[in-house]
């Protein structure tokens, strides 16, 4: 039988690796991408096909969580055998601004898709992928975080993302479906979102380091998170939904870096090392051979109410689907850093071009 893949938030960081991925197992692909006033399909125009051609394995189709005729159109004109959940309003920070909008693509999104596979009558055909998080553990309860280490969400992305793990869970017991949950610790890039802040140190060490940029300001150095490779975590999604039986597992590599680590670590990729001097907001970082400071503190990246430490336990991933992750901290910090490297010298080469 074909298999056929709907993936929601396409455009984003998981959707372009899953679709990658989903086309070189064979799949056909289709993908739900917003309307938007700019491009926002670069991280998958290298998998576009001339939809004229005939039989294209990668579609996309315009699609909105917040709209439920919509998403009953999509999935019937699809007829997907499984659905990958991933799109959502993703930043933690930003939620705390648009927290009602959150909630309603995040939370209830995830609802009008599954009631689209109820309604449709695909309860038995269709497989259904939630992208859950690891901000669903919030303040810590116990470390490493597990399946069934408590959730107490810290932020309105979280409380939304608490409500569509739970409808998952309720719908699979309810109507007997195929529903599973991914939670799935940090996974980070070359193609990460500019403003999650291993992307946003990444650019800032290169535009630095050319001199394109004075200093890069940051909140709370001090977080702790459990950072892998996308790549990997998308190979985890697919897993979960090829498993026997439908179930929820955590997605992580078991090691936490803080964020000072990671700004360490970019820096030192370019040859920078990082001294720091005072604490609180008045902290800064140097470049410990020309004393030029490099990082400050701006008050306005603290979050509300912050999730400090995550570090994750993989095990059940590792023993019923043969799930690891691959890419170690310091491999996934150098090519993040070189990447934005490679960016900022063709930019720059076209703009001596053009001039
Ligand atoms: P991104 O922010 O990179 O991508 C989010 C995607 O969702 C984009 O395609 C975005 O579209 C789309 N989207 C946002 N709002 C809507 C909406 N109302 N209707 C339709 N599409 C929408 O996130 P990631 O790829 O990093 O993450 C994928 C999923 O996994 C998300 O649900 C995220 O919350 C979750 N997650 C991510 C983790 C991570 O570390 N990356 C860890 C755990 C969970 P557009 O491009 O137009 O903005
Ligand atoms: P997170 O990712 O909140 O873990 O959510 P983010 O990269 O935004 O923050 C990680 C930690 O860094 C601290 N921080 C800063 N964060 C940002 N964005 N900008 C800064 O300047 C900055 N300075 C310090 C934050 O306070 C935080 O502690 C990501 C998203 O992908 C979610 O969608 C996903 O569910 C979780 O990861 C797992």
């Amino acid at each position: 039988m074909e298999k056929r893949a709907l993936i929601t938030g396409v455009t984003g960081q998981d959707g372009a690796y899953l679709a990658e991925l989903l086309l070189a197992k064979g799949y056909s692909v289709w993908g739900v991408k917003r309307r938007s006033s700019s491009f926002n399909t670069e991280r998958v125009d290298h998998l576009y096909v001339d939809p004229h051609e005939k039989d294209p394995k990668f579609r996309m189709i315009y699609g909105d969580m917040t709209d439920s005729t919509n998403l009953i159109r999509i999935v019937q004109e699809v007829q997907p055998t499984e659905i990958y959940n991933l799109a959502a309003q993703s930043h933690v920070q930003v939620s705390f601004e648009t927290a009602e909008y959150t909630a309603n693509a995040d939370a209830i999104g995830t609802l009008r898709l599954l009631e689209a596979i109820r309604i449709l009558g695909l309860e038995k055909t269709t497989r259904f992928y939630q992208a859950s998080t690891s901000e669903l553990y919030g303040k810590v309860q116990e470390t490493p975080q597990k399946e069934t280490t408590p959730f107490y969400p810290r932020s309105p992305y979280a409380a939304a993302k608490l409500y569509a793990y739970w409808i998952t869970v309720n719908y699979r017991e309810a109507y007997d479906m195929f529903a599973s949950n991914g939670i799935l610790f940090n996974h980070e890039s070359p193609i990460r979102g500019e403003t999650f802040v291993t992307r946003k140190i990444s650019r800032a060490v290169c535009a630095i380091h050319k001199g394109m940029q004075d200093k890069l300001y940051l909140g709370n150095l001090d977080a702790k998170r459990d950072w892998g490779h996308a790549r990997d975590y998308v190979e985890g999604m697919w897993r979960i939904l090829q498993h026997d039986e439908a179930d929820d597992f955590v997605l992580a590599t078991g090691e936490t870096n803080s964020v000072r680590t990671f700004v360490e670590h970019a820096f030192d990729a370019v040859g920078h090392t990082i001294e720091w001097k005072g604490d609180g907001v008045d902290e800064i970082g140097l470049d410990a051979e020309t004393g030029k400071e490099l990082i400050a503190i701006d008050p306005r990246y603290f979050r509300p109410t912050e999730v400090e430490l995550l570090l994750g336990d993989a095990t059940k991933a590792k023993e019923k689907l043969g799930w690891e992750a691959t890419t170690k901290f310091q491999d996934l910090v150098t090519e993040m850093v070189q990447a934005d490297m490679k960016k900022i010298e063709l930019e720059t080469n076209r703009k001596d071009r053009s001039s």
